[in-house]
């Protein structure tokens, strides 16, 4: 059988019958990719792994909740779905809404979507609304309006959402034939780290792994209620996609720390850039800001000793690469000099290219 998205995979697991049409742009699947780059600053007992959810259809890892939660939406004959989004969740709820015929509506914070994102929602036909404000303003009056109005909220407030993402852990476990030790991730609204720890205790109990990963999530800095302790009114970082003061899944998120003994801090946005670029230059792999705050959490903790007293002789690190770098063209243009012109001469190119 061809490959057929993530519901067709693991349906198993996830909350559908013979009655539910599957909307699917056959996402998930997506690789799980050696670091070696990575792999050797941490050491020869350490084993890093990306599982690079760029690759998805809408380049996020919003796709894998999204089929369930628009699939959902359609057999309960909801006409119309409605979302707030840093971005990747508007991109994926406007293409799976197109494939199910459903009107989509989406209401992001004006001028802080990464242009990438803006384009996809656009063109394929959602009613984008932006509001004079941030994600959190956004998502109030989207949950307002869908708890008033014949509209499905698809938020990852939708349990639907949570269920299809919980499919990530799945794959990793799947292809490494055991879970990780540690799975480092990007933290915004926390819908992601609540799924992932689903699904990896959804694995135990079925007896398909022996332990569980402790779950290390990585806010940013101006962006970090959950580390704080308290909401940030006016939430402020680079990496767009996680620019959010009041996350929805906040107590599920510490739920999953405390739960697995893992850790929920914060990384600044010099140190997601340096990341960005390090996988970008050395592993080949092009994300958005916000994906690598997983790899600039795992590089400040390893200079912080916290893996000092791990004892196994192989320790398996998965870090979840949340979206693709073409999102956001403009900070990869930004954060590299740009590139010189000169004569179209074979002296003038050879002397600028360094060779
Ligand atoms: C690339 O699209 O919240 O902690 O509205 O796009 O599950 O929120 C995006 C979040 C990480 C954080 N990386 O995940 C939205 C939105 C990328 C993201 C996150 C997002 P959650």
């Amino acid at each position: 059988m061809p490959y057929q998205g993530v519901i067709a995979r693991y349906k198993k697991y996830l909350p559908v019958t013979k009655k539910t049409p599957f909307v699917s742009l056959q996402e998930g699947n997506t690789p799980l990719i050696c670091a070696p780059g990575i792999s050797a600053l941490m050491g020869p007992k350490f084993k890093v792994y990306l599982k690079y959810e760029g690759l998805n259809p809408t380049g996020s890892f919003k796709d894998r909740g999204m089929t369930v939660a628009i699939s959902k939406a359609k057999e309960e004959g909801v006409k119309a779905v409605i979302c707030a989004s840093t971005g990747n969740t508007s991109a994926s709820a406007a293409a799976f809404s197109a494939k199910a015929g459903l009107k989509c509506i989406v209401v992001i914070p004006q001028g802080k979507i990464a242009l990438g994102k803006l384009a996809q929602a656009l063109i394929h036909n959602a009613k984008v609304v932006e509001v004079r404000g941030n994600f959190d303003d956004a998502l109030r009056v989207v949950k307002e309006i869908s708890s008033n109005y014949p509209v499905r909220l698809v938020n990852s407030i939708n349990p639907h959402r949570i269920e299809g993402q919980k499919t990530a852990s799945f794959e990793v476990c799947d292809y490494l034939g055991c879970a990780p030790h540690f799975h480092f991730l990007p933290v915004g609204n926390a819908g992601n780290i609540t799924a992932y720890w689903k699904g990896y205790k959804e694995y135990y109990s079925h007896k398909k792994i022996s332990y569980l990963p402790k779950m290390c999530g990585f806010q940013a800095k101006g962006a970090a209620p959950i580390v704080r302790g308290y909401p940030i009114k006016n939430p402020k970082t680079i990496a767009t996609a996680i620019r959010i003061g009041n996350p929805a899944s906040w107590q599920k998120a510490i739920e999953a720390k405390e739960e697995s003994g893992g850790l929920i801090d914060m990384v600044s946005d010099a140190q997601i850039l340096s990341a960005y670029k390090f996988l970008a230059q050395e592993e080949g792999v092009f994300v958005e800001p916000a994906s690598a705050a997983s790899v600039a959490g795992l590089f400040m903790m390893k200079k912080r000793g916290y893996f000092k007293k791990v004892k196994n002789k192989k320790t398996i690190i998965v870090c979840t690469l949340t979206g693709h770098g073409l999102k956001d063209p403009n900070i990869a243009i930004k954060s590299i000099r740009r590139p010189p012109t000169v004569k179209a001469s074979v002296e003038a190119v050879l002397k600028k290219a360094g060779l």
